[in-house]
């Protein structure tokens, strides 16, 4: 059986999912593995720029359904652009965020229709599914304490703490419904802690596939 190398990073706003990024990519230079790092909204220049869009505060209040499609127009570009031809060269793909980031924030966090979540995700990635996502969890008042000195919040970080409730409350619903993909990380431990979990998660799954 082909091993199927996308491999997703999630979590809510704080979990550490940047600072945890580099410690994922050094893991996989040790071992002498090809890998591309990317993420979502983006990973591309068109998809950056929808991710401006997505992110700017405006005036204008952006409607769920077009920020559910902007969503999956970045995501229709980026696997286009890079992980279905860096996937097809072999080359593992480490993503910032992906589509269970859509189910947590536009569907639990926006009350947009899972169904509707489900039937786009049908369109754009057809069977592509990762194979591996690391969510790092964490409370979200925590989370949003590590975010809080950040000088200027994002569309997204301006939500109410109840918004983040949902998106936690998705993550941990979407991880139990599926616990051969993902694998759940206490991000609320010192960073070491966390990256040394990360590791074992890694050599476990990497042991799993055989590689
Ligand atoms: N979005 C995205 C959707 O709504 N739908 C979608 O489909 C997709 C793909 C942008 C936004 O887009 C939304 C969700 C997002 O709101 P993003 O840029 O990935 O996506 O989102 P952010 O959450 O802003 O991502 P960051 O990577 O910038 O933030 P993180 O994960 O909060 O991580 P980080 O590493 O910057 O950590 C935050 C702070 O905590 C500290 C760090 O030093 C940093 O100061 N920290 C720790 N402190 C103590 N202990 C630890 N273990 C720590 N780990 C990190």
């Amino acid at each position: 059986m082909s091993v199927n190398r996308f491999i997703t990073l999630e979590g809510g706003e704080g979990a550490g999912k940047s600072t945890c990024l580099e410690f994922v990519r050094d893991f996989f230079v040790r071992r002498g593995l090809a890998l591309v790092v990317t993420r979502e909204p983006g990973g591309t220049p068109l998809a950056e720029e929808i991710r401006a869009l997505l992110l700017a505060r405006r005036d204008e209040v952006m409607a769920p359904d077009a920020e559910l499609l902007l969503m999956f127009a970045a995501r229709a570009q980026h696997m286009s652009q890079v992980i279905q031809p860096s996937l097809a060269r072999g080359e593992f793909v480490l993503c910032d965020r992906f589509t269970d980031a859509t189910y947590a924030y536009q569907g639990y966090g926006r009350h947009l229709s899972l169904q509707t979540i489900a039937a786009l995700e049908q369109l754009v990635q057809g069977t592509l599914r990762p194979g591996l996502t690391l969510l790092l969890d964490l409370p979200v008042q925590e989370g949003l304490a590590r975010v809080e000195a950040r000088a200027e919040k994002d569309r997204f970080e301006s939500e109410q703490e109840s918004f983040f409730e949902r998106v936690r409350a998705g993550y941990r619903a979407r991880a139990q419904a599926e616990p051969r993909r993902f694998r759940v990380i206490d991000a609320g431990r010192p960073l070491e802690h966390v990256q040394a979990s990360i590791a074992r998660a890694l050599e476990d799954w990497l042991q799993e596939q055989g590689l």
